[in-house]
């Protein structure tokens, strides 16, 4: 039974509060926590909605300025789930305040806004944490240990796709409420923020830093009209990025994201391949990790579809009995649970800022060699 509570407080309420929000409520549920996350207070501009979205949730109160809900004393985390540009400013404000911060992805437009976020939370030695999802799905977690244990010896190639369609619209307008992900100045970037960062940080987690790449971007639809404005204005982001890198363990990389591959709604996939062995994953059948052992006997070598499932693989003694899985949902359950159990040993719970800044320089470099066409040197230390 947790004793001890964690209050949080949840800034923006769209589709990334709804699912840390449920993530706070059913971590303790599953995993067995000192911390309880007491969903305290949730905050938006609107005040009709948020007071909506506390009710639907059971946040204990609402606020429609997030500095005011910043100064309360019995708020312990700012959780914020609102656009790019406004996370720098809402991180820091809390780091100040003496609050944990937990960050929606990317952390933040571009490496130059989140490195005084990054020291912010370092200089007032408060816990913190990037919501980079992915990493806590069973099947990418499983990964990870068969790469760290060596099973797949030398790694050559890291290849990933983060593919959508939702954009192919010309009509689609940019900007506001929920396309604000179109508009360069609340997103910072297209794909390349919103998508590859979640490639990036799972590939540099999985194989090690990213210090070179050179990249290819475009935009299709160059106009759209802006919600904030009402006027037709020039799209800023990039709707498609395709990217090549070099590992530091000297292995390949190659990753493509777009928002107009008719057909695909979600479609991460990784694929790496080693000495010894290969791993394929893919987000639309989340619980399987596909794996390849050179090293098989060669009359049953083959592909193998690992279900992740069983009580012995990553998480998943917390939920059903073996052959029953779980979904996109239970990577923010994990990934609080991982936090709350953090917070309970002292251990530092990843991505934090400073590890998500990596990510950032990635990310800053494949849109310079976007705009130049040269490779860039990330400056990635990992
Ligand atoms: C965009 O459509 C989006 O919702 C991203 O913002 C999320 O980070 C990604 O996980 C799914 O797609």
């Amino acid at each position: 039974m947790p004793s001890k509570e964690l209050r949080i407080g949840l800034v923006g309420y769209g589709f990334m509060g709804r699912t840390h929000s449920n993530g706070y409520k059913r971590a303790c549920d599953f995993f067995d926590l000192e911390y309880r996350p007491v969903l305290k207070a949730v905050c938006g501009r609107t005040e009709k909605r948020v007071k909506e979205f506390a009710e639907h949730w059971q946040y204990e109160s609402w606020e429609t300025d997030w500095k005011k809900m910043i100064a309360r004393d019995d708020i312990d985390a700012i959780d914020i789930c609102t656009a790019n540009d406004t996370h720098a400013e809402i991180a820091i404000a809390a780091a100040e305040a003496g609050k944990m911060v937990l960050c929606e992805k990317p952390l933040a437009r571009t490496t130059a806004e989140a490195e005084p976020m990054v020291a912010a939370v370092e200089k007032a030695g408060v816990k913190n944490t990037v919501w980079y999802n992915y990493r806590r799905l069973p099947a990418v977690t499983l990964a990870k240990q068969l790469i760290d244990s060596g099973k797949l010896g030398r790694i050559f190639h890291y290849r990933a796709n983060f593919l959508q369609d939702w954009t192919i619209s010309e009509d689609l307008p940019q900007g506001g409420e929920g396309l604000w992900r179109l508009d360069v100045a609340a997103a910072g970037s297209g794909v390349t923020g919103d998508l590859l960062a979640h490639c990036i940080d799972t590939a540099m987690w999985l194989n090690g830093g990213i210090n070179r790449v050179t990249a290819r971007t475009e935009t299709f639809i160059k106009e759209r009209k802006h919600n904030l404005t009402g006027k037709v204005e020039k799209v800023g982001i990039d709707d498609a990025c395709l990217f090549m890198c070099d590992f530091d363990n000297g292995s390949l990389g190659l990753f493509e994201s777009t928002r107009y591959a008719r057909g695909h709604k979600a479609l991460y996939t990784f694929e790496i391949n080693g000495e010894h062995a290969s791993i394929k994953w893919d987000l639309h059948d989340l619980n399987r990790l596909e794996y390849f052992d050179h090293r098989d006997e060669s009359i049953v070598r083959g592909w193998r579809s690992i279900h992740v499932s069983d009580g012995d693989q990553p998480y998943m003694g917390n939920w059903w009995v073996p052959g029953l899985c779980i979904g996109y949902e239970h990577s923010f359950v994990h990934q609080v649970a991982d936090f709350l159990k953090d917070l309970e040993t002292g251990a530092t719970t990843q991505p934090d800022f400073r590890n998500a800044l990596e990510t950032a320089k990635v990310c800053d470099a494949v849109l310079s060699s976007g705009k130049d066409g040269a490779w860039h040197d990330t400056g990635v230390k990992i």
